[in-house]
């Protein structure tokens, strides 16, 4: 078995202990994060959630494969974390109210945080008003929003909504993005930016920074 695969292995059996050391191995030996992260944890929360949807996992083995993937990508964020220019910009990130889904808002965060980019976490759960303050507060270019959910994704539009109540809907971009969102969601809702993946979020959110 290569060590990508075990990697994958160990995470679907929630074994953090193991994940860290072999995502530690695979940097060590000079596999490039992305790979890691693509081909060990990924695949594996991939299979994870194919079991989940077919009842073949539950909840707790799901949390556990959870916090194996969360224990891999921490070890990851400074290699993540290390590419190009310093932009200057703020970031208010969150998983809206109603979802504790935290893997995917957390890659994002990393990911633009490796564009030099200042990324206030608000965490999950986060309901509207929450990401308005955090805005205010901070004086932030960007409101970045994940849902993971088809029942929490319409909070996406409380949040835009909420923006227009506070006045700061000109000054603020709103960027949503996680699995069920798509691009015409995001027009429908009144958003600015989707984007697939974290990478590509990072990227827009550096360019929305550099550009104001
Ligand atoms: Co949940 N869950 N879950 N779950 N869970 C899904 C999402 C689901 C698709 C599983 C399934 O049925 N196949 C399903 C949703 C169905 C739907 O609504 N369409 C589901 C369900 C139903 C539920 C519960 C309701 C289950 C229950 O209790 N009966 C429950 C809800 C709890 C709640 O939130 N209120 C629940 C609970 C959980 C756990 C707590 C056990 C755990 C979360 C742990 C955690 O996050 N700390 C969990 C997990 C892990 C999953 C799966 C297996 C994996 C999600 C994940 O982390 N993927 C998931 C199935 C799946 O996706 N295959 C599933 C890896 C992650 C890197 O991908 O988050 O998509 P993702 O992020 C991507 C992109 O979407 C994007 O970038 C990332 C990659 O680069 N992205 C953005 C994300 N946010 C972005 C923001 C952006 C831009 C891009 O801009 C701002």
């Amino acid at each position: 078995m290569s060590l990508l695969e075990e990697i994958s292995q160990f995470l679907q059996q929630g074994r953090a202990k193991n994940v860290k050391e072999l995502v530690q191995k695979a940097i060590d030996e000079g596999m490039d994060a992305k790979t890691i992260l693509e081909e060990g944890l990924l695949a594996g929360m991939s299979v994870i959630g194919e079991k989940f949807k077919n009842n073949e996992v539950y909840v707790p083995d799901v949390l556990i494969a959870a916090r194996a993937m969360n224990a891999g990508t921490e070890i990851l964020k400074p290699l993540l974390a290390a590419s190009g220019v310093k932009a200057v910009g703020k970031v208010v990130i969150g998983t809206v109210k109603g979802d504790l889904h935290d893997i995917g808002k957390n890659l994002v965060r990393m990911m633009m945080e490796g564009k030099g980019l200042e990324v206030i976490d608000l965490g999950v759960d986060v309901p509207p008003e929450k990401f308005i303050n955090a805005a205010k507060e901070h004086n932030a270019q960007i409101i970045a929003c994940s849902a993971l959910l088809t029942t929490t994704m319409g909070e996406m539009k409380n949040v835009v909504e909420a923006a227009k109540v506070a006045g700061i809907r000109d000054k603020v971009t709103i960027m949503v993005g996680g699995a069920p969102v798509t691009d015409s969601f995001c027009k429908n809702i009144g958003a600015d930016i989707y984007t697939p993946d974290a990478a590509s979020a990072a990227d827009e959110a550096a360019r929305v920074c550099k550009a104001s």
